[in-house]
C-alpha cells in the first residue's frame, strides 16, 4: 500500500536506490526520479549501478553518479528496486540483506514472484515513473523536485512508446503536460530516447529486417539477430533494443517475434542462450505465448530466454504458435 512505502521513505535517513537488471529508462528514470524525490525531504540516497548505462540513457545521468558497488561498512535504512517484477531481475551483485535493510518494490508489472518486504505495484500505471509521481504528491511535495522532471518524463515517454501505446490514458498525458511544465524539454527526450541511433545501430536493423519471415498466413512476423550479425554490424546488444517492435509493424501481423543469441555476461567463456522477444498489437496475448515458454510479461509485450539454440528456440516458438493459434503454420508460407 502507498502509506507504508510514504512510512519508508519519512522514517529512514539513508536509502539505495536500484534498478532492475539491463536498466532501460523507465527503470532509471524513476531511480532518479526517486532519488531527487528522497533527497528532496531531506534524506541521503544513492543509486546502485553496477552495469554499464546503455548510451541512449546516460543523458538521465546529469551529474549523478551511480555506485558500481556498496563501500565498505555501509548500510542503508532501505531499498528500493524500480520497474521489477521478478528476483531473477534483480542487478548483478545486489546487496545481501544486512545491507539493503528492507527491500521496497515500487513497479507496474504483473508479479512474477515475491520479492520484497514492502511493495507498490500498480498494474493500471502506464510506467513506474507514474507511480513515482504518486509517491512525490503523497508525500506532500508542493513542486516536482529539483531534476526530476526530465528522468519522469523519459520514464513515461519510453513505456508508452511516446504516448503512443495503448497504456497511455487522460490522466498519462496530464502528466505528461505537467512534467513538461516543470522543465521535461520533449524533443530533447525523445531526440536522446528515440532518434539518435548511432550508424552500426542502423546496419544492424537493417540486417536483421533482412531475416523478416512471415508464418501462420502472415498473422506472424519472425526475426532474428544473431552474435554474426552483431559482430559483422559492429554493434552491441544494446543496440537490439527496441528493434521487436519493427516485427510488429507488418501490416496483417499480430504478433511480432524477435529471437536474439544473447551471451550471458556473467558466464564465463560467453555461454550463449537465445532470448524470444515478443510483441502484439492488441489482440494476440503473447503473455500466453511466453508463459508457455517459461517466460513472461504484459498482453503487448513478453519474453522469455531459452538455454537452446536459436534455431531448436524458433521451433519450440512456432510449436508454441501452433497450439496458440490451433492451426499449423502453411507449408511454403514465408
Ligand atoms: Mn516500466
Amino acid at each position: 500500500m502507498i502509506e507504508d512505502v510514504l512510512d519508508v521513505a519519512r522514517n529512514g535517513e539513508r536509502f539505495l536506490v536500484a534498478c532492475h537488471r539491463r536498466p532501460d529508462a523507465d527503470s532509471l528514470g524513476s531511480a532518479l526520479g526517486l532519488i531527487h524525490t528522497l533527497r528532496a525531504i531531506g534524506k541521503e540516497a544513492a543509486l546502485f549501478m553496477p552495469e554499464q548505462i546503455p548510451n541512449s540513457l546516460l543523458f538521465l545521468m546529469d551529474g549523478e553518479k551511480g555506485l558500481p558497488k556498496i563501500p565498505d561498512g555501509v548500510r542503508y535504512d532501505a531499498t528500493w528496486v524500480m520497474d521489477i517484477a521478478a528476483k531473477a531481475l534483480l542487478p548483478p551483485g545486489f546487496p545481501t540483506r544486512d545491507v539493503t535493510g528492507p527491500v521496497v518494490i515500487i513497479d507496474h508489472h504483473h508479479a512474477h514472484d515475491d520479492i520484497g518486504d514492502v511493495v507498490y505495484r500498480d498494474t493500471d500505471a502506464a510506467a513506474t515513473g507514474e507511480v513515482v509521481v504518486r509517491l512525490i504528491d503523497g508525500l506532500g511535495l508542493k513542486s516536482l523536485p529539483e531534476g526530476s522532471a526530465t528522468p519522469l518524463y523519459a520514464a513515461i515517454v519510453s513505456d508508452t512508446g511516446g504516448f503512443r501505446y495503448a497504456t497511455t490514458r487522460p490522466a498519462t498525458l496530464r502528466l505528461g503536460a505537467r512534467l513538461v511544465e516543470e522543465g521535461a524539454d520533449p524533443w530533447h527526450v525523445a531526440y536522446q530516447l528515440f532518434e539518435r541511433w548511432e550508424p552500426a545501430r542502423l546496419r544492424l536493423l537493417s540486417a536483421i529486417i533482412a531475416t523478416l519471415e512471415m508464418a501462420f498466413d502472415g498473422r506472424v512476423a519472425i526475426m532474428r539477430v544473431t552474435r554474426e550479425m552483431l559482430e559483422i554490424c559492429d554493434a552491441d546488444d544494446d543496440m537490439v533494443e527496441g528493434m521487436v517492435n519493427y516485427a510488429r509493424r507488418v501490416e496483417g501481423a499480430e504478433i511480432g517475434a524477435l529471437l536474439w543469441e544473447w551471451r550471458m555476461p556473467d558466464v564465463a567463456g560467453g555461454h550463449i542462450e537465445t532470448k524470444v522477444s515478443l510483441r502484439s498489437r492488441g489482440d494476440a496475448d503473447v503473455s500466453v505465448i511466453a508463459a508457455a515458454l517459461n517466460g513472461g510479461g504484459h498482453r503487448a509485450a513478453a519474453a522469455t530466454q531459452l538455454n537452446v539454440t536459436i534455431d531448436q528456440a524458433e521451433e519450440r516458438l512456432r510449436a508454441e504458435l501452433v497450439k496458440y493459434f490451433g492451426c499449423d503454420s502453411p507449408v511454403g508460407d514465408g
